[in-house]
């Protein structure tokens, strides 16, 4: 397939995320063609992405890949790519629970999911990790609504309830093998259910865990001793060399304020997020339910539930949370689900830009991922 100078595309907020949703058929099949022309969607590299759909911000520089899926387990595949905002990068290797609001109503919307008459549970395959989840979504009269009374933090508003249901993820919670580990002198604990998660005690890097975002982002010398910390939990966690990667996430930890089970600040991996990603807080939940683990002293765990409030940036996220163990005896989170909303904002053809009017221009030093 020839780069197309159209493409069906709906712009989506999927929880806290807004990105770009495509039938596969309707992008070019191959990576290298595909990434090059979802960059000139979005208007990268720009940290502006003033000509392109994209938000000056890896928040809302996402796109989602959805085709009708060949595995008897799910409906459909959808496949996460994040979109780097000052750079020409298009990554595969996270997964995205915000954009995976989206993708039931997407598919509904699209035709690849006929809609109950009152709601309608979609189960999608994750080819990001290979994992599974059930999106359950309002479709009274076979039509998506969008339009309801949940609330999460970090949008305005309300809107229609999505929840979705995480099938228990078959890795390893502890990726390491170890519960704590020491990375350049400071406690750790590797976590992964669902998102690649380093979990630190914000006290032990000398802030207090409550600074907004961008006095974080603004502090050099904690930006320096994350870039640190994360290149080699990335390596302990199997990931290899995560210098240009997405994944791990970082996730600093603080003694809950308003009624949560703790606090959190986390690095995505160099902006500092405004509130939380999915996977991300399901993979905080699930760690500090982890005995010896960081966190696990200061968290403020309700021992009669399974709901584990995150605090975060914006408020909170509620996170259903159970933990396992996996037949060979590894930690494993048993069930995970969250309830998020999302919304079509709109739904047409997108213009990239040319190929040969959009030059790739020098990079600013630093990335904003
Ligand atoms: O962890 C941001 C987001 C995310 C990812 C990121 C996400 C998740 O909030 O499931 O949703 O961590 O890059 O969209």
């Amino acid at each position: 397939m020839t780069a197309p100078a159209e493409v069906r595309c709906m712009l989506m907020r999927g929880g806290t995320s807004k990105g770009a949703y495509f039938l596969a058929e309707d992008l070019p099949a191959e990576p290298a063609p595909r990434d090059a022309l979802l960059l000139r969607v979005m208007g990268s590299p720009d940290e502006r992405q003033i000509d392109g759909l994209g938000g000056a911000h890896p928040l809302t520089s996402k796109v989602a890949v959805i085709s009708p899926s060949a595995d008897p387990r799910a409906d459909v595949d959808y496949l996460f790519l994040q979109v780097a905002v000052d750079k020409p990068e298009v990554g595969d290797r996270q997964n995205c629970g915000n954009i995976l609001a989206g993708v039931g109503p997407f598919a509904v919307e699209r035709g690849l999911v006929r809609a109950g008459e009152e709601e309608t549970a979609v189960r999608i395959r994750m080819v990001n990790t290979g994992d599974y989840a059930t999106a359950t979504f309002p479709t009274p009269g076979g039509r998506v609504r969008y339009t309801g009374d949940a609330e999460i933090s970090g949008v305005p508003g309300t809107a229609a309830p999505v929840v979705i249901e995480f099938a228990a993820g078959a890795g390893n919670l502890l990726p390491t093998g170890n519960v704590r580990d020491d990375i350049d002198g400071v406690p750790v604990t590797c976590v992964d259910n669902g998102m690649p998660t380093v979990l630190i005690e914000a006290a032990s890097l000398k802030v207090t865990g409550y600074e907004t975002p961008a006095a974080l982002e603004g502090d050099q010398e904690l930006a320096d001793r994350l870039r640190t910390i994360r290149l080699e939990a990335g390596r302990r966690m199997g990931l290899g060399d995560v210098s240009d990667a997405t994944v791990p996430k970082l996730t600093l930890l603080a003694p809950p304020r308003d009624g949560g089970a703790v606090t959190t600040r986390t690095f995505i991996p160099v902006r500092c997020h405004t509130s939380i990603g999915v996977l991300g807080a399901a993979s905080v939940a699930a760690g500090l339910r982890i005995h010896g683990g960081v966190g696990a002293g200061l968290a403020e765990l309700d021992a009669g539930s399974d709901r584990v409030r995150i605090e975060h940036p914006t408020g909170f996220l509620d996170v259903e949370s159970s933990p396992g163990t996996t037949p060979d005896g590894l930690s494993s989170a048993r069930r995970t689900a969250v309830l998020r909303t999302a919304r079509k904002i709109f739904d047409g053809t997108v213009f990239p830009r040319s190929a040969e009017t959009a030059p790739i221009p020098p990079q600013p030093k630093g990335s904003q991922r």
